[in-house]
């Protein structure tokens, strides 16, 4: 899926053997920009050159290649428009850098010295600032404060070292609202130096945002404080957001960097896990707690840690249940227990055609329905499961534990087959009526229970 044409490797040879050309005319020779077009799940990048580390895997993303020039790193982003998928059906006119929103991942190992191209292809100027990331102040990426704007057409260079291992971010500080409100993001992680460190089987990371597209549009409104219709990990929603595929035993890391609005509590499913990093860097063990949900502030990442003993597809999501569906409006009126269904004739006359009676029972039956929508939107719930609609959108994955999976084998397992005997299953007839606080001295029948005999009133719905 990367258009991965070839790094200038010629000039790249010749400069390494040039020690004592200067930085600037090292920088001099661009490395070509890697582009990806797709929103699939690409294989980790390998580490290479004798540094060994467990690569991240990007959801739905990649990891940005790089070549060496001297002893520098170098990459090269490129700022631009992108088409982003955000899920089947659904496309956004976004901006981001090298093909797609968020930006290819960087990673790097702790006391490399990186040098990073930067050039500008929107229509405004822009500047990436490195979240987190321990830089020279001239560095940092701010504009007007720390370097002036990169025009359009421009190219800037960046270069520093890496003082500390953990998981950061990039984002623009110039335009700062329009630009991040247009999907301009993307992770930075560094590897310890010593591979002992810090070391899991499987390690995972992604950004949280989130868009404002009116359904039948492209492009997100940039000037939405908290009103935001889908609710993104990597600017995509369920049911687009790849599994996280794992092996039995395995230790497992994940990392997520928060750059939308609001903060997003993030829950898993079936283990209890500690919080190992943020983006000031590794959490000593005496100061690790477990948890089932960490809250992932504005501005900030979480890096957790858990060991997956328990097979299972277990959900993985925000807990703000509107953050788990697809646009929706939020005008929608509370219709529970109104009987709507004699009226159907009487409004469709008024309102459309297509109007439907819904939500005298709760909002259920919009996880299985075929309603017609405007081109180029989602279901508010959606996604199927071996069981049934999930009833989902937004914020929601899976974490899918496996036993004897491969080392490096990320592809979907598909759904999980449960034991026999251990789903939860419907029995017949229902339970008894529970005793009221009112039946206090006589807990065994209410009169009027023992006048519907035996198995109470609900047996009568069967
Ligand atoms: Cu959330």
């Amino acid at each position: 899926m990367l258009s991965r044409r070839r790094f200038i490797g010629s000039s790249a040879a010749v400069l390494a053997g040039a020690a004592m050309v200067s930085g600037r005319a090292q920088a001099a020779a661009i490395p070509e920009a890697v582009t990806a077009t797709a929103a699939t799940t690409q294989p980790p990048l390998p580490p290479a050159g004798g540094q060994d580390y467990q690569p991240v895997v990007t959801l739905n993303g990649w990891t940005l290649p790089w070549r060496m020039n001297g002893d520098w790193k170098e990459f090269h982003l490129v700022a631009e428009p992108v088409v982003r998928e955000i899920a089947p059906g659904m496309k956004a006119h976004l901006w981001g850098y090298n093909g797609q929103s968020p930006g290819p991942t960087i990673e790097a190992v702790e006391g490399d010295k990186v040098r990073i191209f930067v050039t500008n292809k929107l229509p405004e100027h822009t500047t990436i600032h490195w979240h987190g990331m321990l830089v020279p102040n001239g560095m940092d990426g701010v504009g007007g404060l720390t370097q002036p704007h990169i025009k359009p057409g421009k190219t800037f260079v960046y270069e520093f070292v890496l003082r500390k291992s953990g998981t950061f971010m990039y984002h623009p500080h110039s335009d700062e609202m329009v630009q991040m409100a247009m999907g301009m993001m993307g992770l930075f992680i560094v590897h310890p130096r010593d591979p002992s460190l810090h070391r899991v089987d499987r390690d995972f990371a992604f950004l949280i945002g989130a868009f404002d597209i009116d359904p039948g549009s492209y492009m997100p409104r940039v000037n939405t404080m908290t009103d935001f219709n889908l609710w993104t990990w990597n600017s995509r929603v369920f049911p687009g957001i790849d599994p996280l595929v794992v092996a039995k035993g395995d230790r497992v890391r994940i990392r997520m960097g928060n750059l939308s609005m609001t903060a997003h509590p993030i829950h898993l499913h079936g283990y209890d896990f500690v919080v190992t990093g943020t983006d000031g860097g590794w959490v000593p063990p005496s100061a690790r707690w477990p948890e089932v949900t960490v809250d992932v502030p504005v501005g900030a990442m979480r890096a957790i840690e858990f060991v997956a003993d328990v097979p299972g597809d277990w959900a993985f999501h925000c807990h703000k249940s509107h953050h788990t569906m697809n646009a929706m409006g939020h005008a929608v009126k509370n219709f529970i227990g109104v009987q709507k269904r004699d009226l159907v004739r009487p409004l469709r006359a008024l309102i459309s055609p297509d109007y439907m009676a819904m939500g005298s029972a709760g909002m259920a039956e919009m996880g299985a329905m075929e309603m017609p929508m405007p081109d180029n939107t989602l279901p508010m719930m959606t996604g199927y499961g071996p069981f049934g609609p999930l009833e989902m959108g937004g914020m929601f994955t899976v974490v899918k534990v496996r036993e004897g999976l491969a080392p490096g084998d990320y592809k979907d397992p598909g759904w999980y087959q449960h034991p026999a005997g251990t789903v939860a299953y419907e029995i017949e007839p229902p339970a008894a009526e529970a005793p009221r606080a009112s039946d206090r001295g006589a807990p065994t029948a209410s009169p009027k229970a023992a006048q519907r005999g035996p198995r109470g009133h609900n047996h009568q719905r069967h």
